[in-house]
């Protein structure tokens, strides 16, 4: 009989797919760092995962950014898709998959779906062709009801236009023959699985967003464009003047890399990744991920996604960044400025679920001097201290702790130097299931002050023991209690350079590897105060100014 552990498939977990009409920003980097976070957070709790990002790149949006730059579609795309790409190698995602929408695997998939939807369903349940007329925001890419939108003047121009009362984009009325998916036949098999399942959104209270919009919203909703107006998107395969909607056509990008289309059809098979394990995406696109989606999976008779994370948006001078508005920040040029750990710490300690986040170069600046320097940075250099590390190690304190001398020793000092660990052992006891917790429930910013209480309770505890001042006593008692005091400080940055792997992969491995942690034990299980008693390194050797450069560039000098 095999354990649930070896036969369970991989966690799949994904990112949105990206729209191609122009260069990455912030809040796509924060979109691929939080999913990589949490695909590397089931690693290190032992459980293979696999993380699908890729672009969206069909389009009447698309269309028409390329052809303002008088270029091909498919040339424009291939420019702008490679920028995501980079982008996810420069900011260390771990992405097992990187899709295109006009991957040919991909279109594929789209078939096949599309397919079903038309011939495979019974007639009330299955798309239907009808004539319709709404308002369509290309730059949102869907139509708006006719309560959701409203007058609004340029105000360069003068001219009246309609936008959407969301998002302040502009709509445009149309009229045109197309197919529908009778979103409407599908309204109590979602209020259904909603109910039956109320932690499927986090955080909690978009569900009831959601369920007020499918009790309330609904309307069969349009899935093709006429050929005419749309070119440039995946054709219906039998019904040549029709381009598929871009959204079901992104949708279905999820399937594509869990083999849906090419290595199996239907939920008798096996389906390999399928269902995703969770789906992270902004909250601006929930409607689509959190109705149509699951409508859409429901009809094919397909699993729904075990979860949805849903994140708010990062603002610049209090609007959110946008691609259109133009007021988005660099991803390369603040990967090259703070460095991709200190950026991923950044995003994650101050990334929300339920309110729009700043974003600025002095809040960066601020946590990385107060956490990761004054911190985590000066726990590191005080356990290695250049004038005194040759005079201490941790190899020496962790072979202390195995043999148990501090434990069975007896005296006044001991009691006194135990009495001082008294509080930062508690921490030390406590700090990795609160993080677990913390992490299981996506919320990177709580998980990261666990870690950041224990780190300053550390220092707390070094400063009030001064082990520089116990290293000059000769007695071998004393030699004890500096060793105690050194494992106990050891350990705390060892269980915090574990958890903290999935956030900051470089500098955590960068500081499990001068504590000389062995690769096989840096999972969560190994997290513990005591569990591994075979670490350390030696004092190390060398001129003060050598080490003293080693320890400081764990995290240099915050750039001006
Ligand atoms: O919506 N802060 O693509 P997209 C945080 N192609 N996140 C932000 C953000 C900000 N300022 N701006 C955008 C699309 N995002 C579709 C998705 S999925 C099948 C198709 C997030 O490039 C946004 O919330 O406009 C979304 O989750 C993601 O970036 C992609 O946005």
């Amino acid at each position: 009989e095999s354990s649930p552990a070896t036969t369970a498939k991989p966690y799949y977990i994904t990112t949105p797919i990206f729209y191609v009409n122009a260069a990455p920003h912030i809040g796509h980097l924060y979109c691929m760092v939080l999913t990589d976070v949490l695909k590397r957070w089931q690693q290190i709790n032992g459980r293979e995962a696999v993380l699908c990002t890729g672009t969206d790149e069909h389009g009447m949006k698309i269309q028409r950014a390329a052809a303002k730059e008088g270029m091909q579609p498919k040339e424009f795309c291939d420019i702008n898709s490679n920028k995501f790409r980079e982008l996810a190698a420069s900011a260390n995602i771990s992405n097992d998959f990187f899709i295109r929408t006009t991957d040919n695997e991909h279109k594929e998939a789209v078939r096949h779906f599309w397919l079903q939807l038309k011939h495979g369903l019974p007639e009330k349940l299955g798309l239907y062709k009808g004539s319709h007329e709404g308002w369509y925001c290309v730059s949102d890419e869907c139509f708006y009801p006719e309560n959701m939108v409203h007058p609004s003047i340029v105000p360069q121009t003068g001219k009246k236009i309609m936008v959407s009362v969301e998002t302040d984009n502009e709509v445009e009325w149309v009229k045109e023959e197309t197919w529908f998916f009778p979103l409407t036949k599908y309204r109590e098999r979602l209020l259904k699985f909603y109910d039956e399942n109320p932690g499927w959104i986090t955080p909690a209270p978009r569900m009831n967003e959601v369920r007020n919009w499918v009790e309330n919203q609904l309307e069969d909703l349009s899935i093709t464009r006429p050929v005419s107006r749309l070119s440039w998107g995946i054709r219906d395969p039998d019904d040549s003047n029709q381009t598929i909607y871009v959204w079901v056509d992104a949708l279905i990008n999820y399937l594509t890399k869990a083999g849906y289309g090419a290595k199996w059809y239907s939920s008798s098979d096996d389906m390999g990744l399928w269902p995703a394990d969770l789906q992270v995406i902004g909250k601006d696109i929930l409607r689509f991920h959190a109705i149509y989606w699951p409508a859409l999976l429901m009809a094919l008779d397909l699993p729904l996604p075990k979860g949805l994370l849903c994140h708010n948006h990062w603002l610049m001078s209090n609007r959110k960044m946008s691609k259109s508005l133009g007021n988005v920040v660099n991803p390369f040029f603040a990967v090259q400025r703070w460095d991709v750990d200190p950026l991923r710490y950044f995003l994650m300690r101050n990334g929300s679920f339920s309110k729009d986040m700043s974003y600025s170069n002095d809040l960066i600046g601020s946590a990385y001097a107060k956490d990761l320097q004054a911190n985590i940075g000066n726990l590191f250099y005080r356990i290695a201290r250049p004038k005194v590390t040759a005079k201490w190690s941790t190899k020496e304190a962790v072979e202390t702790f195995r043999k148990g001398d501090f434990q069975s020793m007896e005296s006044d000092d001991r009691d006194a130097v135990d009495e001082r660990f008294s509080s930062l052992n508690i921490h030390l006891d406590m700090v990795t299931t609160a993080f677990s917790k913390e992490m299981d429930s996506y919320d990177t910013g709580a998980a990261i002050r666990e870690i950041f209480n224990l780190l300053r309770e550390t220092n707390r505890y070094i400063t009030d023991t001064e082990p520089w001042n116990l290293v000059k006593n000769p007695e071998p008692e004393s030699r004890v209690l500096l060793n105690w005091v050194i494992f106990n400080s050891a350990e705390a940055l060892r269980i915090a350079g574990i958890l903290l792997q999935p956030i900051m992969p470089t500098k955590a491995t960068e500081l499990l590897n001068e504590l000389g942690v062995r690769p096989d034990r840096r999972t969560v299980q190994y997290a513990y105060k005591g569990k591994d008693d075979e670490y350390g390194t030696e004092a190390k050797p060398g001129s003060d100014k050598e080490r003293m450069k080693k320890w400081d560039t764990i995290f240099p000098p915050t750039p001006s």
